[in-house]
This record gives C-alpha cells, structure tokens and sequence, in this order.
C-alpha cells in the first residue's frame, strides 16, 4: 500500500442525551474521521476516539490533530505498506498517542482488508459471524437509570453496565438486582474509588456483578492487585491497559480477570488482536468497550469482536443508542442483541458523504 493522501473531516454530532460517567459529561461528541485513499484509488475509513478534553485518557481531538497533521501522515505517506502490522515499527519513534495513532491504522487496515478483497472481520482472523450487544447506562437518578434497562431489555440487549461512583453505587445496584434479579450486569466506575473503600467494594459482592471495570486509577496496576485479592467480583481494567505489555504485567499480577479491549485506547487493531491472543493464552476473556463513536469505530469494533476471545458481550450498541443518524449505511442495529458481523470488504458499511458534511465543521486533505 502506497499512500497518496489523507482526509480529516472534523465533524461535531449532538448526543441523543447527554451521557455521564464519573469524570467526564459528554453532550456534543467531536470526532476526527480519517478517509486514506491509496495510489490504488481504495479508500477506507479511521476514526479518532478521544474527546475534546483530556477527562478519559490525556489525548484530545486537537493533539490527535497535530500527531496525525505533523508527524503520523507525513510517516505513512514516505513508506510502502505492505501489511498494517508494519504500522507499530513505522510509528516506533513516537510514543503513546494512540487514538490518533489508532486513526490512521485503522483506515489503513480498511485500505488492506478492501485490497485483499476479505471483510475487515476476516483480514483480523474473526471467526464470529454475529457478536452480541451490550449496552452502557450513564451516571443519573436511579429511577432513570433503571426505567432505561427497563428499555434496553425491551430492545434486547445481553449485557447491562452502569456507571458508578462513590456517590451513587451501593443504593444504585441493590435497587436494580432487586427489581431484575437475573440480568447481566456490570459496573464501571471509571477509576473513582481508591484502596480505602476496599470494604465499600466488597459490599458489592453480594450482588453477583459480571464484574467491576476500572475502580481505581489507571496507573494502579498494584492497588488493583491488592483489592482483587479481596475481591469475589472479577475485575477488569479499561484505562489501565493501553498496550499488550500492560496487559502481560497486570495478569501476571493478578490486577483483573477481565480485559476491555478498545482499539483507539491500545494504538490500533494490531496491538488489539495482539492483546486478545495474550488474554486467550492466559484464559483472561476480554469485551470490546465504546467510545460513544460513530458507526466508523463502531464497524472496527464489530470487526475485532468477531476473534474468538471476545466472550463477554461489549458496549457495541446499536447507531440509535447515541445518534439520530449515524455516518455510516446501513445503521449498525441489534437484533435480538446480535449484530451481525458485516460480510462487504473492508469495513463493510458505506460511508455517507452527505452526512459528514452534515456536521462538519472543517476538512483538511493531506
Ligand atoms: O469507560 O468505558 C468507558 C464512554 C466514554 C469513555 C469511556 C467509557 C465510555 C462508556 C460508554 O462506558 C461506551 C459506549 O457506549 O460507547
Ligand atoms: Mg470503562
């Protein structure tokens, strides 16, 4: 794959309703959509995942913009690709930032599944041809939260995770196993609590949760250990685990029993397969997490899904969960909570032009 340019369309979408979680409230999402398009004339499509503020790891939408405008194009456009692996040696030399690292790999990868005339699922070694959905409830009042799972059960959704905090946690999860004693239900707490509420934590564990995501600070790999140790609910790391060397150390230490694998948070879909293969070696299952994308990501995340590790149902919801209309055709829907894995090349969606243009506010081609 040769590289003769590529496209940023910054676009701003409003949500359906605004989405809290412990450290960050999302209403209008920005995002940067990468469209590469090689000297072949095969285009495909990468989304940058990280917000406009640093609230969820310290990337942003505009560093993301100067590490794809300065340094990650100019890099690919000097090189012959010959397979997207080859991206994590090229971009060697520049550390982390690895939504927008991410970005560009992912388009790449579209650009080679299309060239090798497999779908994206195939060209990763997915062997799933559905992958089940699961669905996230934001921080709000309890009877609001539990009127939405009410809808989502409605819906069909396989699994249900809810925001927590130290604020509202205990209350919150007693209240929603009563009224749905058998439903799949997990909790993520996106790193509020720390080792002096170990015994606020294990009052959980009468509620038989899936698992706990990410209670405690993302470079906390050791107090994670620790409180595992005590713990009968599993735990699974989200921000902790942004490379395959992070996830080798935390299960060496005992820090999760579960891992959520979000290409845009690990550098890309390489260091993603690379991360489930390392967690089916160790009998670690891992879930595909969101990011509140577009229908872009959300056919990446369909894509890496489909690898055979991936056990847990994810937070791959339909485009309706967050979008009155999604960028991508035909909209990503669950039925039953299935969705099917796409069989098109690539990314197996088409990207709809009209509606980028839509919510775009700039487009930089490089
Ligand atoms: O912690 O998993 C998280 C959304 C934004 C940032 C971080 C997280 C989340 C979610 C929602 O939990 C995921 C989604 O529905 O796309
Ligand atoms: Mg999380």
């Amino acid at each position: 794959i040769k590289i003769k340019k590529v496209t940023l369309h910054h676009i701003t979408q409003t949500i359906k309703e605004p989405f809290t979680s412990s450290i960050g409230h999302v209403t209008e999402r920005d995002s940067i959509l990468v469209e590469v398009t090689d000297l072949d004339g095969v285009t495909g499509w990468g989304e940058v995942v990280a917000f406009s503020t640093p609230w969820y790891t310290e990337e942003t939408i505009t560093t993301a913009f100067h590490l794809l405008k300065d340094l990650l194009i100019p890099l690919v456009k000097k090189e012959t690709i010959n397979h997207p692996n080859h991206l994590q040696h090229i971009f060697k030399n520049i550390k982390r930032n690895n939504m927008a690292k991410a970005a560009l790999e992912g388009g790449i990868w579209d650009v080679f599944a299309r060239k090798q005339e497999l779908s994206l699922s195939h060209a990763l070694g997915g062997v799933k041809t559905e992958i089940e959905s699961g669905v996230v409830i934001g921080i709000s009042t309890i009877s609001k939260m539990t009127e939405q799972i009410s809808q989502y059960l409605d819906n069909g959704y396989k699994r249900f995770k809810v925001k927590i905090s130290p604020k509202q946690d205990i209350e919150l999860i007693k209240i929603i196993r009563n009224q749905f004693p058998d439903l799949p239900l997990m909790a993520d707490a996106n790193s509020s609590y720390s080792l002096n509420d170990i015994d606020r934590l294990k009052e959980l564990d009468q509620y038989h949760l899936m698992m706990i995501e990410q209670p405690f600070a993302s470079d906390d790999i050791i107090d994670h250990a620790k409180l595992q140790h005590e713990l009968n609910t599993p735990i699974c790391l989200d921000e902790s685990i942004v490379s395959c060397e992070d996830a080798r150390k935390a299960i060496e230490l005992g820090s999760c029993k579960v891992i959520n694998i979000k290409p845009g948070r690990v550098g890309g879909l390489t260091e993603s397969k690379k991360i489930h293969d390392l967690c089916q070696k160790h009998n670690i299952p891992v879930w595909c997490g969101g990011m509140i994308e577009t229908g872009i990501s959300r056919a990446h995340n369909i894509a890496i899904a489909s690898l055979s590790n991936f056990s847990i149902p994810g937070d791959i919801s339909s485009s309706s969960r967050y979008w009155e209309e999604d960028i991508v055709y035909p909209e990503i829907k669950a039925v039953d909570g299935k969705i099917a894995v796409p069989t098109g090349l690539g990314i197996g969606f088409e990207v709809q032009n009209d509606v980028i243009v839509k919510y775009r506010n700039s487009v930089t081609v490089f």
